[in-house]
């Protein structure tokens, strides 16, 4: 039989993490991913459902998420050591069909748990499947400059997004639809989850200030794209901060939306 480690999902998570790793994103315990993978493809590998041990969800998820797989980074685990030991860093759960706990298919070994934001990415995956079928990956990660970023305007996501898509023209054709914004809260909390997921319902990216990012996508390479044009993006602000002579004239930014066929985020850019 297919062995689990050897899967693309296994070997995704432990590539990306390790590459947040060498970012400079994911010090310590820092970030965290979960992974919905489909049934038939849980199948290739468990025939049928065995489970080593169940966990307390601590809240009840959202139907849309129940009976569903995830593949998830374990709390208090730190990104570069999965590539080196993904069993014992990553742990697969299904949720079960009350929403309050999670089955343990595989990992978590030595008693491990779901990362303490598995609300919020739980909120997150329902709110983004009610508007996205498709997507799989919520992604949370430290990226310093867009921490940097966060600390130095006030927690207001238009002109959180104006000031992204005025700083590199890429960053409007990447999230058109801006990026939401939370205050500063206490993490690993079902307050911020539900407030990240009332985000996720409009935006594919969401910044927790002095804090970090969450994004969402079809895929690793979506979520990790996002982010990581938010992150260069945050950096040539912060890195220009005080020096500008440049900036992005609104209408190039209307431009990019023309020629891309995009619906931007209303009252960032107006229309002349
Ligand atoms: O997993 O990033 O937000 C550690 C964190 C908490
Ligand atoms: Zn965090």
């Amino acid at each position: 039989m297919k062995q689990f480690i050897d899967s693309k999902f296994v070997k995704e998570i432990s590539e990306i993490t390790s590459n947040m790793y060498r970012l400079g994103w994911d010090e310590r315990n820092g970030g965290n991913i979960s992974y919905l993978i489909d049934e038939e493809d849980v199948r290739e590998y468990f025939p049928k459902d065995v489970f080593i041990r169940d966990i307390d969800l601590q809240f009840t998820a959202d139907e849309i998420v129940r009976n569903k797989y995830f593949l998830v980074t374990g709390t208090g685990k730190y990104f570069k050591n999965i590539i080196k030991d993904p069993e014992t860093n990553l742990g697969l759960v299904k949720i079960d069909k009350n929403g309050q706990t999670a089955h343990l298919l595989w990992g978590y070994r030595e008693g491990g748990k779901m990362t303490s934001e598995f609300p919020s990415h739980l909120m997150s995956h329902a709110a983004r499947l009610k508007v996205n079928p498709n997507n799989r990956i919520i992604m949370h990660t430290h990226p310093t400059y867009t921490i940097c970023m966060g600390t130095c305007i006030p927690t207001d996501e238009v002109i959180f997004t104006k000031k992204l898509w005025k700083s590199n023209t890429e960053a409007v054709v990447v999230f058109p639809e801006g990026i939401g914004v939370l205050p500063c809260m206490v993490c690993g909390t079902i307050e911020i989850g539900k407030a990240t997921a009332e985000k996720m319902e409009n935006f594919r990216l969401v910044s927790w200030t002095n804090h970090g990012i969450y994004g969402a996508g079809d895929n690793i390479d979506d979520a990790f794209g996002l982010i990581e044009t938010v992150e260069k993006t945050a950096q040539i602000y912060m890195l220009t901060l005080g020096h500008v002579v440049n900036e992005i004239p609104d209408e190039v930014i209307l431009g990019l939306a023309k020629l891309w066929n995009l619906k931007i985020m209303p009252g960032v850019i107006e229309e002349k």
